[in-house]
């Protein structure tokens, strides 16, 4: 029997699957005062009201490739799914991982940057349980997974991008507009996986309103939606029902956002991956 697993890193906001083996590889958020690993002991609401106290410097780190590799652990194929490449070096360290454990015979790593984070990763992971549990082979299942992400998006509402900013992830102009009290940005993962804003939207309200546009403009029509919030339970619940109002054949599902995503998205951010036609 081979051993099959699939594994990505925290921002996937995945901690463990029903059929298949997985690891998460935690990335870290880290203050002057704290490290915050993202892994299932992360109480992330403490984080997220701790981080908005302190005043400090605040950074975040992807695994390296030795934490990679302990992730593999002793599978005979891996689907290792990253962090855009474009934000971090979480899929580069992926890649070096990779070499070395090929370099253990019959090992094999498909290594995939999702060019994207939190819930489109999480599509991405849930497609290849389901070709697992269909039991393709590898190369079929390569093929496949690379073609899934082209029919695939990610699209974001925040109100803050101070912790985006500070990190260097977005420019200094986008933030200084967003810091207008009341405004949220509406925007998407770019094709090369950097972000994308598009809207600046006065009040929650309307940035619902422009995202269910947006998902309808880039190819929402039927499949799946994955919500993730960062403490927004009740915005999250309203994008679920405008969306439903308008494609009533969406499959829908909403989770709470983990360490990383909520660290990025900060409190009240939404990240809403979807399947596109
Ligand atoms: O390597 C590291 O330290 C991680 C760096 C991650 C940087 C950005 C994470 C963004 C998360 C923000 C909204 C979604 C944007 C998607 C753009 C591709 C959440």
């Amino acid at each position: 029997m081979r051993k099959i697993k699939i594994v990505a890193d925290s921002s996937s906001d995945v901690l463990s699957l029903e059929y298949v083996s997985f690891a998460s590889a935690p990335l870290k958020i880290i203050t002057k005062e704290k490290e915050y690993v993202d892994d299932g002991h992360l109480d992330v609401d403490d984080m997220v009201n701790s981080l908005e106290k302190y005043k400090g410097k605040s950074q975040t780190s992807c695994p390296n490739a030795g934490e990679w590799l302990a992730a593999f652990g002793d599978a005979d194929e891996v689907f290792c799914v990253t962090i855009t490449s474009g934000l971090s070096g979480s899929y580069n360290a992926a890649s070096v991982a990779k070499r070395m454990y090929e370099e253990n015979p019959g090992k094999r790593v498909f290594v995939i940057d999702s060019l994207s984070t939190g819930p489109e990763m999480r599509l991405i992971i849930e497609k290849l349980e389901e070709y697992i549990k269909a039991d393709l082979k590898f190369e079929e299942i390569c093929e496949k997974i690379t073609d899934y992400q082209k029919h695939t998006g990610l699209f974001f509402i925040l109100k803050s991008v101070k912790n985006l900013a500070n990190n260097g992830r977005i420019s200094a102009i986008a933030a200084k507009i967003i810091s207008i009290a009341g405004i949220c940005i509406v925007g998407r993962a770019s094709d090369v996986g950097t972000l994308e804003t598009s809207h600046k939207c006065r009040g929650e309200a309307r940035a619902l309103e422009t995202l269910v546009a947006e998902l309808q403009k880039f190819g929402l029509r039927i499949g799946k939606v994955c919500i993730g919030h960062c403490q927004n339970e009740s915005a999250a619940t309203k994008l679920k029902a405008l969306i439903e109002e308008k494609f009533n054949k969406v499959k829908i599902e909403i989770h709470k956002l983990r360490g990383l995503c909520s660290f990025y998205a900060e409190r009240g951010g939404l990240i809403v991956g979807f399947e596109k036609c």
